[in-house]
Protein backbone atom coordinates (compact mmCIF):
# COMPACT_ATOMS: atom_id res chain seq x y z
CA UNK A 1 0.00 0.00 0.00
CA UNK A 2 2.92 1.82 -0.58
CA UNK A 3 1.94 5.48 -1.95
CA UNK A 4 -0.96 6.06 -0.26
CA UNK A 5 -2.73 9.67 -0.61
CA UNK A 6 -4.74 11.89 1.16
CA UNK A 7 -7.39 11.72 -1.65
CA UNK A 8 -7.07 7.57 -1.12
CA UNK A 9 -7.47 8.24 2.33
CA UNK A 10 -10.61 10.35 1.67
CA UNK A 11 -12.03 7.88 -0.69
CA UNK A 12 -11.75 4.93 1.34
CA UNK A 13 -13.55 6.75 4.30
CA UNK A 14 -16.33 7.73 2.44
CA UNK A 15 -16.89 4.98 0.70
CA UNK A 16 -16.76 2.55 4.23
CA UNK A 17 -19.14 5.26 5.80
CA UNK A 18 -21.50 5.07 2.51
CA UNK A 19 -21.02 1.46 2.96
CA UNK A 20 -21.55 1.33 6.42
CA UNK A 21 -25.07 2.61 6.05
CA UNK A 22 -26.03 0.73 3.69
CA UNK A 23 -25.55 -2.56 5.00
CA UNK A 24 -28.84 -4.46 5.32
CA UNK A 25 -27.88 -7.35 7.73
CA UNK A 26 -25.24 -8.06 10.55
CA UNK A 27 -23.60 -10.74 8.41
CA UNK A 28 -23.23 -7.93 5.35
CA UNK A 29 -21.99 -5.83 7.68
CA UNK A 30 -19.35 -8.29 9.63
CA UNK A 31 -18.14 -8.29 5.87
CA UNK A 32 -18.00 -4.77 5.80
CA UNK A 33 -15.72 -4.44 8.78
CA UNK A 34 -12.93 -7.34 7.22
CA UNK A 35 -12.95 -5.03 4.39
CA UNK A 36 -12.33 -1.83 5.69
CA UNK A 37 -11.00 -2.48 9.36
CA UNK A 38 -9.32 -5.80 9.01
CA UNK A 39 -5.97 -7.19 8.95
CA UNK A 40 -5.89 -7.30 5.43
CA UNK A 41 -7.83 -4.00 4.68
CA UNK A 42 -6.07 -1.21 2.40
CA UNK A 43 -6.06 1.00 5.65
CA UNK A 44 -4.86 -1.17 8.10
CA UNK A 45 -1.98 -2.00 5.48
CA UNK A 46 -1.34 1.73 5.07
CA UNK A 47 -0.97 2.29 9.12
CA UNK A 48 1.32 -0.38 9.15
CA UNK A 49 3.60 1.14 6.75
CA UNK A 50 3.92 3.83 8.14
CA UNK A 51 7.39 3.30 9.57
CA UNK A 52 8.55 2.37 6.20
CA UNK A 53 7.11 5.66 4.58
CA UNK A 54 9.85 9.04 4.32
CA UNK A 55 10.52 11.10 7.49
CA UNK A 56 8.48 14.28 6.74
CA UNK A 57 5.19 12.18 5.28
CA UNK A 58 4.99 9.98 8.71
CA UNK A 59 3.25 12.14 10.99
CA UNK A 60 0.20 13.39 8.30
CA UNK A 61 -0.42 9.94 7.38
CA UNK A 62 -0.44 8.84 10.67
CA UNK A 63 -2.63 11.60 12.03
CA UNK A 64 -5.03 11.22 8.67
CA UNK A 65 -5.05 7.78 8.87
CA UNK A 66 -5.91 6.84 12.30
CA UNK A 67 -8.39 9.29 12.31
CA UNK A 68 -9.90 7.95 9.27
CA UNK A 69 -9.82 4.49 10.99
CA UNK A 70 -11.49 6.06 14.11
CA UNK A 71 -14.06 7.23 12.22
CA UNK A 72 -14.55 4.50 10.28
CA UNK A 73 -14.63 2.45 13.73
CA UNK A 74 -17.48 4.57 15.27
CA UNK A 75 -19.70 4.70 12.04
CA UNK A 76 -19.33 0.95 12.23
CA UNK A 77 -20.61 0.80 14.98
CA UNK A 78 -23.27 2.85 14.74
CA UNK A 79 -24.59 1.02 12.07
CA UNK A 80 -24.11 -2.32 14.16
CA UNK A 81 -26.24 -0.86 16.88
CA UNK A 82 -29.02 -0.08 14.24
CA UNK A 83 -29.02 -3.17 12.40
CA UNK A 84 -29.29 -5.26 15.53
CA UNK A 85 -32.32 -3.25 16.77
CA UNK A 86 -33.96 -3.46 13.31
CA UNK A 87 -33.35 -7.17 13.72
CA UNK A 88 -34.30 -7.87 16.87
CA UNK A 89 -37.59 -6.00 15.74
CA UNK A 90 -37.99 -7.90 13.06
CA UNK A 91 -37.63 -11.39 15.50
CA UNK A 92 -39.99 -10.23 17.70
CA UNK A 93 -42.93 -9.38 14.85
CA UNK A 94 -42.41 -12.42 13.02
CA UNK A 95 -42.96 -14.19 16.77
CA UNK A 96 -45.85 -11.75 17.63
CA UNK A 97 -48.91 -13.87 19.16
CA UNK A 98 -52.24 -12.18 18.20
CA UNK A 99 -54.17 -13.20 21.10
CA UNK A 100 -57.69 -11.56 19.50
CA UNK A 101 -57.60 -14.95 16.83
CA UNK A 102 -60.59 -17.06 17.28
CA UNK A 103 -58.74 -20.71 19.02
CA UNK A 104 -58.59 -23.76 16.51
CA UNK A 105 -61.47 -26.01 17.46
CA UNK A 106 -61.24 -29.27 18.91
CA UNK A 107 -62.69 -32.49 17.40
CA UNK A 108 -65.11 -33.09 20.42
CA UNK A 109 -67.25 -36.20 20.78
CA UNK A 110 -70.23 -36.63 22.27
CA UNK A 111 -72.91 -39.26 23.99
CA UNK A 112 -74.12 -42.23 22.31
CA UNK A 113 -77.64 -41.62 21.29
CA UNK A 114 -78.20 -44.97 23.23
CA UNK A 115 -76.90 -43.19 26.44
CA UNK A 116 -78.21 -40.09 25.62
CA UNK A 117 -82.13 -41.73 25.92
CA UNK A 118 -81.21 -43.59 28.63
CA UNK A 119 -80.39 -40.72 30.64
CA UNK A 120 -83.39 -38.85 29.04
CA UNK A 121 -85.53 -41.78 30.71
CA UNK A 122 -83.81 -41.60 33.88
CA UNK A 123 -84.09 -37.80 34.49
CA UNK A 124 -87.70 -38.30 33.96
CA UNK A 125 -88.44 -40.71 36.89
CA UNK A 126 -85.83 -39.01 39.16
CA UNK A 127 -87.86 -36.06 38.95
CA UNK A 128 -90.45 -37.60 39.77
CA UNK A 129 -88.43 -38.50 42.89
CA UNK A 130 -87.39 -42.60 42.00
CA UNK A 131 -83.89 -43.62 42.76
CA UNK A 132 -81.70 -45.40 40.08
CA UNK A 133 -80.11 -48.55 41.17
CA UNK A 134 -78.11 -51.03 39.65
CA UNK A 135 -77.06 -54.24 39.69
CA UNK A 136 -75.06 -57.73 38.42
CA UNK A 137 -75.03 -58.25 34.43
CA UNK A 138 -73.98 -61.84 35.33
CA UNK A 139 -76.68 -63.49 37.75
CA UNK A 140 -78.48 -66.20 39.24
CA UNK A 141 -81.53 -68.10 37.65
CA UNK A 142 -83.16 -67.32 41.01
CA UNK A 143 -82.89 -63.86 40.44
CA UNK A 144 -83.39 -63.33 37.15
CA UNK A 145 -86.21 -65.99 36.96
CA UNK A 146 -87.57 -67.88 39.71
CA UNK A 147 -88.16 -65.30 42.06
CA UNK A 148 -90.11 -63.27 39.42
CA UNK A 149 -92.56 -65.99 39.54
CA UNK A 150 -91.34 -67.80 35.75
CA UNK A 151 -92.90 -71.06 35.87
CA UNK A 152 -90.05 -73.47 35.64
CA UNK A 153 -90.82 -74.67 31.84
CA UNK A 154 -91.50 -71.01 31.04
CA UNK A 155 -90.26 -70.36 27.37
CA UNK A 156 -87.68 -67.62 28.52
CA UNK A 157 -85.64 -70.25 30.43
CA UNK A 158 -84.47 -71.89 27.53
CA UNK A 159 -81.27 -71.93 25.91
CA UNK A 160 -82.33 -70.55 23.14
CA UNK A 161 -83.17 -67.52 24.71
CA UNK A 162 -80.59 -67.05 27.65
CA UNK A 163 -77.10 -67.34 27.53
CA UNK A 164 -75.92 -69.90 30.95
CA UNK A 165 -72.80 -69.25 32.02
CA UNK A 166 -73.62 -72.96 33.51
CA UNK A 167 -76.97 -74.20 35.30
CA UNK A 168 -77.70 -71.89 37.92
CA UNK A 169 -75.95 -68.19 36.40
CA UNK A 170 -76.79 -66.55 33.32
CA UNK A 171 -76.38 -62.94 31.69
CA UNK A 172 -79.79 -61.04 32.73
CA UNK A 173 -82.33 -61.02 30.23
CA UNK A 174 -84.21 -58.28 31.64
CA UNK A 175 -82.90 -55.62 34.47
CA UNK A 176 -85.70 -57.11 36.63
CA UNK A 177 -83.30 -59.49 39.00
CA UNK A 178 -81.88 -55.66 40.22
CA UNK A 179 -84.92 -54.55 41.82
CA UNK A 180 -85.44 -58.03 43.32
CA UNK A 181 -82.29 -57.70 44.79
CA UNK A 182 -83.57 -54.02 46.20
CA UNK A 183 -86.79 -56.11 47.74
CA UNK A 184 -85.15 -58.72 49.58
CA UNK A 185 -82.84 -56.29 51.12
CA UNK A 186 -84.79 -52.42 51.73
CA UNK A 187 -88.88 -52.37 53.10
CA UNK A 188 -91.22 -50.26 51.16
CA UNK A 189 -92.11 -47.70 49.95
CA UNK A 190 -89.37 -48.62 46.93
CA UNK A 191 -89.84 -45.85 44.08
CA UNK A 192 -87.08 -47.80 42.06
CA UNK A 193 -85.34 -47.45 38.11
CA UNK A 194 -82.58 -49.96 37.04
CA UNK A 195 -81.37 -48.90 33.80
CA UNK A 196 -78.79 -51.28 32.13
CA UNK A 197 -77.77 -54.01 30.05
CA UNK A 198 -79.90 -57.13 28.83
CA UNK A 199 -78.44 -60.13 27.32
CA UNK A 200 -80.59 -62.44 24.90
CA UNK A 201 -79.65 -65.03 22.43
CA UNK A 202 -81.53 -62.98 19.81
CA UNK A 203 -79.47 -61.58 16.52
CA UNK A 204 -81.52 -60.28 13.36
CA UNK A 205 -82.56 -57.23 11.93
CA UNK A 206 -85.16 -56.08 15.08
CA UNK A 207 -82.96 -58.07 17.82
CA UNK A 208 -79.22 -57.99 19.04
CA UNK A 209 -77.46 -59.98 21.66
CA UNK A 210 -77.20 -57.40 23.73
CA UNK A 211 -79.58 -54.43 24.31
CA UNK A 212 -81.20 -51.74 27.37
CA UNK A 213 -83.67 -51.45 28.83
CA UNK A 214 -85.08 -48.97 32.18
CA UNK A 215 -87.07 -50.77 34.14
CA UNK A 216 -89.59 -48.80 37.03
CA UNK A 217 -90.82 -50.38 40.50
CA UNK A 218 -92.80 -49.39 42.85
CA UNK A 219 -93.92 -50.86 45.74
CA UNK A 220 -96.57 -48.46 48.35
CA UNK A 221 -99.38 -49.02 49.90
CA UNK A 222 -102.83 -48.62 48.02
CA UNK A 223 -101.24 -48.66 44.98
CA UNK A 224 -103.33 -48.83 41.85
CA UNK A 225 -103.55 -49.41 38.35
CA UNK A 226 -104.75 -46.00 38.42
CA UNK A 227 -101.12 -44.94 39.71
CA UNK A 228 -98.95 -46.79 36.83
CA UNK A 229 -101.49 -45.45 33.83
CA UNK A 230 -100.91 -41.68 35.35
CA UNK A 231 -97.11 -42.06 36.09
CA UNK A 232 -96.74 -43.62 32.15
CA UNK A 233 -98.82 -41.12 30.75
CA UNK A 234 -96.61 -38.27 32.53
CA UNK A 235 -93.25 -40.19 31.55
CA UNK A 236 -94.62 -40.27 27.65
CA UNK A 237 -96.14 -36.75 27.53
CA UNK A 238 -92.45 -35.76 28.68
CA UNK A 239 -90.24 -38.20 26.58
CA UNK A 240 -92.49 -37.83 23.41
CA UNK A 241 -94.40 -34.56 23.34
CA UNK A 242 -97.40 -33.24 25.83
CA UNK A 243 -99.78 -33.61 22.79
CA UNK A 244 -99.34 -37.12 23.06
CA UNK A 245 -101.78 -39.95 24.62
CA UNK A 246 -101.18 -43.69 26.08
CA UNK A 247 -103.29 -46.38 26.17
CA UNK A 248 -103.23 -50.22 28.04
CA UNK A 249 -103.81 -53.18 26.10
CA UNK A 250 -104.62 -56.53 28.04
CA UNK A 251 -101.19 -58.47 28.31
CA UNK A 252 -99.20 -61.78 30.28
CA UNK A 253 -95.99 -61.60 31.91
CA UNK A 254 -95.03 -63.67 34.60
CA UNK A 255 -94.48 -61.10 37.00
CA UNK A 256 -97.26 -59.20 37.13
CA UNK A 257 -101.23 -59.53 37.00
CA UNK A 258 -102.52 -57.48 35.39
CA UNK A 259 -100.22 -57.45 32.94
CA UNK A 260 -100.26 -54.58 29.73
CA UNK A 261 -99.16 -53.43 26.84
CA UNK A 262 -98.70 -49.56 26.77
CA UNK A 263 -98.97 -47.59 23.39
CA UNK A 264 -98.17 -43.95 22.52
CA UNK A 265 -100.29 -42.13 19.82
CA UNK A 266 -98.09 -41.42 17.02
CA UNK A 267 -95.54 -38.72 17.25
CA UNK A 268 -95.27 -39.07 13.21
CA UNK A 269 -98.78 -38.42 12.66
CA UNK A 270 -100.37 -37.42 16.04
CA UNK A 271 -102.34 -40.08 15.62
CA UNK A 272 -103.78 -39.75 12.26
CA UNK A 273 -102.88 -43.13 11.26
CA UNK A 274 -99.32 -43.14 9.01
CA UNK A 275 -96.66 -45.57 7.66
CA UNK A 276 -94.58 -45.61 10.88
CA UNK A 277 -97.64 -46.53 13.35
CA UNK A 278 -98.95 -49.08 10.37
CA UNK A 279 -102.38 -46.29 9.80
CA UNK A 280 -103.30 -47.36 13.35
CA UNK A 281 -102.31 -44.54 15.40
CA UNK A 282 -100.53 -46.39 18.33
CA UNK A 283 -97.12 -47.36 18.31
CA UNK A 284 -95.93 -49.77 21.66
CA UNK A 285 -93.57 -48.03 23.87
CA UNK A 286 -93.29 -50.77 26.99
CA UNK A 287 -94.59 -53.35 28.99
CA UNK A 288 -96.19 -52.78 32.89
CA UNK A 289 -98.21 -54.51 35.02
CA UNK A 290 -99.20 -54.70 39.01
CA UNK A 291 -96.92 -56.73 40.59
CA UNK A 292 -97.96 -60.47 41.22
CA UNK A 293 -97.86 -61.01 44.41
CA UNK A 294 -96.25 -64.34 43.63
CA UNK A 295 -92.91 -61.90 43.59
CA UNK A 296 -93.80 -60.55 46.82
CA UNK A 297 -93.80 -63.33 48.38
CA UNK A 298 -90.31 -63.94 47.07
CA UNK A 299 -88.68 -61.16 48.42
CA UNK A 300 -90.68 -61.04 52.13
CA UNK A 301 -93.09 -58.27 51.25
CA UNK A 302 -96.88 -58.56 52.54
CA UNK A 303 -98.91 -58.50 49.28
CA UNK A 304 -101.46 -57.79 52.07
CA UNK A 305 -100.05 -54.36 53.44
CA UNK A 306 -98.42 -53.53 50.05
CA UNK A 307 -98.56 -53.14 46.50
CA UNK A 308 -97.25 -52.40 43.28
CA UNK A 309 -96.85 -51.31 39.50
CA UNK A 310 -93.53 -52.56 37.09
CA UNK A 311 -92.89 -51.73 34.08
CA UNK A 312 -90.20 -52.10 31.52
CA UNK A 313 -88.93 -50.64 28.46
CA UNK A 314 -86.26 -51.25 25.51
CA UNK A 315 -84.22 -48.15 25.41
CA UNK A 316 -83.56 -49.22 21.75
CA UNK A 317 -86.77 -48.64 20.80
CA UNK A 318 -87.62 -45.64 22.96
CA UNK A 319 -84.50 -43.77 21.08
CA UNK A 320 -85.71 -45.31 17.51
CA UNK A 321 -89.30 -44.07 17.95
CA UNK A 322 -88.11 -40.79 19.45
CA UNK A 323 -85.42 -39.86 16.65
CA UNK A 324 -86.77 -41.54 13.66
CA UNK A 325 -83.92 -44.70 13.22
CA UNK A 326 -85.50 -47.29 11.80
CA UNK A 327 -82.48 -49.84 11.89
CA UNK A 328 -81.24 -51.35 15.21
CA UNK A 329 -78.18 -52.27 14.23
CA UNK A 330 -77.24 -48.87 13.13
CA UNK A 331 -76.51 -48.10 17.06
CA UNK A 332 -73.96 -50.82 16.87
CA UNK A 333 -72.00 -50.94 13.84
CA UNK A 334 -70.69 -47.34 15.20
CA UNK A 335 -70.59 -46.01 11.55
CA UNK A 336 -69.85 -42.24 12.85
CA UNK A 337 -71.91 -40.73 9.76
CA UNK A 338 -74.70 -42.37 12.18
CA UNK A 339 -73.72 -41.52 15.14
CA UNK A 340 -72.72 -37.64 14.55
CA UNK A 341 -76.44 -36.71 13.45
CA UNK A 342 -77.50 -37.10 17.19
C1 LIG B 1 -91.17 -55.26 28.62
C2 LIG B 1 -91.91 -55.60 29.83
C3 LIG B 1 -91.85 -55.50 32.18
C4 LIG B 1 -91.66 -55.73 34.56
C5 LIG B 1 -91.08 -55.57 33.31
C6 LIG B 1 -91.08 -56.29 36.87
C7 LIG B 1 -90.07 -56.27 37.80
C8 LIG B 1 -90.32 -56.74 39.05
C9 LIG B 1 -91.53 -57.21 39.39
C10 LIG B 1 -92.50 -57.20 38.43
CL1 LIG B 1 -89.08 -56.74 40.19
N1 LIG B 1 -92.27 -56.75 37.21
N2 LIG B 1 -90.83 -55.80 35.65
C11 LIG B 1 -93.02 -55.80 34.64
C12 LIG B 1 -93.79 -55.75 33.50
C13 LIG B 1 -93.20 -55.60 32.26
O1 LIG B 1 -91.20 -55.33 31.00
O2 LIG B 1 -91.70 -55.37 27.55
N3 LIG B 1 -89.92 -54.83 28.74
C14 LIG B 1 -89.12 -54.46 27.63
Amino acid sequence: MQGLTRPDLKQIYERGLRDFETARTLAELEDLRVRYLGRKAELTNLLRSIPELPQQERPEVGRFGNLVKRELEQALESARKDLEQAELAKGLEKDRVDVTLPGRPWPLGHLHLIEQTRREIEDIFVGLGYDVVQGPEIETDYHNFEALNHPEDHPARSLHDTFFVDETILLRTHTSPVQVRVMEQQPPPLYLIAPGKTYRRDSDATHTPMFHQVEGLVVDRGVTLADLKGTLDTFAKKMFGEERQIRLRPHYFPFTEPSVEVDVSCMACNGQGCRLCKRSGWLEILGAGMVDPNVFGFVGIDPEEYSGFAFGMGVERIAMLKYGVTDLRLFYENDLRFLRQF
